[in-house]
């Protein structure tokens, strides 16, 4: 059974990235399709999206993990279940560049995320010299990086909304859901204590 009583699949999205590449923004286009101000993320921000997969309803429940360096001690605390991962870069950032790849090469190193599915987004788009989602494919190697798992670099503006759809039907297309609703064992509530317990370390 899912969250809220639903007997819908639940599939959980991964959502990260440095502090600042653009994931809470991304998140609330998604969900509201509108541009907030965000502020940076302390702890994370959990919001459920509807989709539609192989002609059934689906829920998908995105998890923006707080991307500043104490917070990402904890980025494996999240892993458990991942349907996917979705890996936002700002695209415009070159001096960060190598740091999350380095982040990027950590995550994909997780054995609770092995197979799973990579969306790589390249945001920012919107701003003159972001290096296009190609680019930033090619200086992560991800052919290599990711030879033994699905994986997409998909160009998007989290403010514009400017290839956010796509990436969301990517997102969708690609997550391995769990065979049935009853064996995704994890949701909100076992999650948030899990991160709680691994906060008090
Ligand atoms: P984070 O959740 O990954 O840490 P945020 O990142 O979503 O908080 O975004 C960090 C900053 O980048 C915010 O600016 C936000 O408006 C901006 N941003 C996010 N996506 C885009 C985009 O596609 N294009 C541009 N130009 N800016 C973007 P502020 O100024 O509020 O810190
Ligand atoms: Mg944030």
């Amino acid at each position: 059974m899912g969250l809220r009583g639903s007997k819908h699949p639940e599939a959980k999205v991964l959502l990260l990235g440095l502090d600042n590449a653009g994931k809470s923004t991304l998140l609330y286009k998604l969900k509201y399709d509108a541009r907030v101000s965000t502020v940076a993320t302390i702890g994370f921000n959990v919001e459920m999206l509807d989709a539609r997969k192989n002609r059934k309803n689906i829920y998908l429940t995105m998890w923006d993990v707080g991307g500043q360096g104490m917070m990402r001690e904890h980025w494996k605390s999240f892993h458990a279940d991942a349907a996917a991962v979705v890996f936002v870069v700002d695209s415009s950032d070159r001096e960060r560049l190598r740091e999350a790849r380095r982040e990027l090469e950590r995550t994909l190193r997780s054995e609770q995320l092995t197979g799973r599915p990579l969306i790589l987004l390249a945001n920012k788009q919107d701003v003159n010299g972001a290096l296009t989602a190609t680019e930033i494919a090619d200086r992560f190697n991800l052919r290599k990086i990711c030879h033994d798992r699905d994986w997409f670099a998909q160009p998007c503006s989290a403010s514009t909304g400017f290839g956010v759809e796509e990436a969301f039907r990517r997102v969708v297309q690609t997550a391995k859901l769990p065979s049935d609703s009853g064996a995704m064992k994890d949701n909100i509530k076992e999650t948030v204590h899990n991160l709680k317990a691994a906060s008090r370390h």
